[in-house]
């Protein structure tokens, strides 16, 4: 089995955080994004949407994060409490899944990643959405009351909202004072460090390309203005 992965792609990271947890082998593909390896006709015919990641479980191919870790779990783990048979656990983490997608990480990625790789400021109301995309986070935390973000142990649901905190803190955006979702992240840390590292990984390059700008000389992207210069 596949994976084609980017190192700092947030979704790259959750998927691999699941293989971790479940513990099943695969064989992970670099995927060189500041080269536009995701733009080739190439790359197309694994996923015509030209986004990382893709899985290649022996010529079945899917994209979508969300899609990848469901399957897998699925497939391979299907007794396993990470995506649970019971219908409201598993409800709840499906909304935790499309939350992020759809409102968190989508907010967050334009304010963080975007700004680094692409031509877009980091400006107030990139901000704003980022800000109410954390307070409705400490909300469903507040509401559910529990230790992760669907039950007192991990599930899938609990690695694309971690994968979002590392574009935080790896801008080193102020978050404390969302402090149930401070106490989350910082206990995920704490209690799971393997999957961590993997996560981990990532930040440590958001952090760098923070400071330092990707060479993206070589990026010809269909629709971002892609930066050529450090800015911030
Ligand atoms: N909908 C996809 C999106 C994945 C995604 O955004 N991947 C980024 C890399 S982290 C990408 O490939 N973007 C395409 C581009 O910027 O050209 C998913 O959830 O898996």
């Amino acid at each position: 089995m596949k994976l084609y992965v980017v190192d700092d792609g947030p979704p790259s990271l959750a998927c691999r955080m699941t293989f971790k947890l479940l513990n099943i082998p695969f064989e992970q593909i670099e995927v060189n994004y500041n080269v536009g390896e995701h733009l080739t006709e190439t790359y197309a015919k694994l996923n015509p949407q030209k986004e990382i990641p893709v899985l290649d479980d022996n010529g079945f191919l899917l994209s979508e994060h969300i899609a990848i870790m469901q399957y897998i779990c699925d497939k391979y783990a299907p007794d396993s409490q990470a995506y649970p048979k019971d219908p409201t656990l598993r409800a709840l983490v499906n909304h935790r899944l499309c939350f992020n997608m759809a409102h968190f990480y989508s907010a967050i990625a334009p304010y963080t990643l975007g700004t680094i790789y692409f031509e877009y400021p980091r400006n107030a109301v990139g901000l704003k959405r980022v800000h109410m995309a954390l307070e409705v986070f400490e909300e469903y935390l507040k509401r559910i009351g529990k230790k992760y973000v669907v039950a007192d142990h991990i599930t899938i649901a609990d690695f694309p909202l971690v994968t979002s905190m590392i574009c935080l803190e790896g801008i080193a955006f102020p978050y404390d004072k969302f402090t149930r979702v401070k106490t989350w992240y910082e206990t995920f840390k704490r209690e799971n460090p393997e999957l961590w590292a993997i996560a981990e990984g990532g930040l440590k390059v958001i952090q760098e390309i923070e400071k330092n700008p990707p060479d993206l000389s070589k990026l010809d992207h269909p629709i971002h203005p892609v930066r050529k210069t450090a800015k911030h």
